[in-house]
């Protein structure tokens, strides 16, 4: 296939997200509702928009070269043992940064279970059978285990299982139906997939595409939460600030015109900055702070 094609779910939890980075990245798609074929028109690429569940067939048969997944679908790919026709090794080749979650065993409020081992012999409900077996296996757990394709949270409710294994992000849906974390299997985020030899692509155009689209994809998600900080201070506290902000090795430092001992400063730092960082720099004396959110960041 000569064309570069991405699958990005049609419509659920992940395609906000979705769209909005590939707008990031100056790709916008004209989105009909009944079309599940999109092009672009900056680099040329086509998007199927598909329901979550397909996008790694459609990688491993190569009708597309990349997808947009949580990261909990090609965790039960993996485990997967079944010799499915054609299966190739699909890999993460970015974590994107959004559409955060954890897949969780859970188990009734009142019931009796308070770790893992006390689910020998129990029979969990779940959408991912063989994560959730590969877990357990690890853990030298032996349980039964119930494939259920949604609703999951009902099943202890309505007897079908002791325990069950689903997605957790807020954990509304647990405290709502009665439910309490017992253990985590994994933590996922959305991630960019692809075939494991993505790289050796023939085609000289299409690898020039996928080149460009990795660069500006990986500027956008490197900028998501790095902010850029400005302030004033003393020039003997530099060693404390360094020790509050993550990744400031090296600051740049401007002088304050008129004054021999404090100065500007201006940092980038990769991760969020909090009230409670804000704060203890100014409990070092920092004064005229300043959080600009950062667009873009090429390295
Ligand atoms: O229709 P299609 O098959 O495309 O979509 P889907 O219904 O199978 O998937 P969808 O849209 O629900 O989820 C797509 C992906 O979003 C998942 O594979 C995860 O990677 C990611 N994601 C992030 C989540 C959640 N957060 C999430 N909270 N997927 C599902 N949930 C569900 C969870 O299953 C549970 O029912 O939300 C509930 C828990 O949420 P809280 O906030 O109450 O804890
Ligand atoms: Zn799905």
């Amino acid at each position: 296939m000569k064309n570069l094609r991405i699958a990005i779910q049609k419509s659920g939890k992940l395609s906000e997200g979705s769209l909005k980075l590939l707008k990031k990245c100056d790709l916008n798609l004209r989105i009909s509702k009944s079309n599940f074929l999109a092009k672009e028109n900056k680099l040329g690429i086509e998007f199927l928009l598909v329901r979550d569940d397909d996008i790694l067939g459609l990688i491993a048969t190569h009708v597309c070269d990349f997808g947009i997944v949580g990261e909990n679908l090609l965790h039960e790919y993996r485990s997967s043992k079944e010799p499915v026709q054609g299966r190739l090794e699909l890999i993460t080749v970015m974590p994107l940064k959004f559409g955060e979650c954890r897949l969780s065993i859970a188990v009734p409020k009142k019931s009796s279970f308070k770790q893992i081992g006390d689910l020998n012999d129990a029979t969990i409900a779940t959408s991912y059978p063989h994560a959730l077996a590969h877990f357990l296996t690890n853990n030298k757990v032996k349980a039964n285990i119930v494939s259920m394709h949604g609703s999951v949270e009902l099943a202890p409710r309505i007897g079908v299982a002791d325990a069950i294994c689903d997605l957790v992000a807020s954990g509304v849906t647990l405290a709502e139906n009665n439910l309490r974390e017992l253990t985590k299997v994994f933590d996922s985020q959305a991630v960019l997939v692809g075939r494991k030899n993505y790289e050796q692509e023939k085609d000289r155009i299409k690898n020039e595409k996928i080149e460009r689209l990795l660069a500006r994809l990986e500027s956008v998600v490197a900028a998501a939460n790095s902010k850029y900080i400005m302030l004033h201070l003393d020039i003997k506290k530099i060693d404390e600030l360094k020790k509050i902000l993550p990744g400031c090795e090296s600051p740049t430092i401007l002088s304050l015109e008129g004054s021999k001992n404090r100065v500007a400063i201006h940092v980038v730092s990769e991760e969020d900055v909090f009230w409670d960082t804000i704060e203890k720099l100014k409990s070092i004396g920092a004064s005229s702070i300043l959080v600009l959110p950062i667009e873009k960041m090429m390295k």
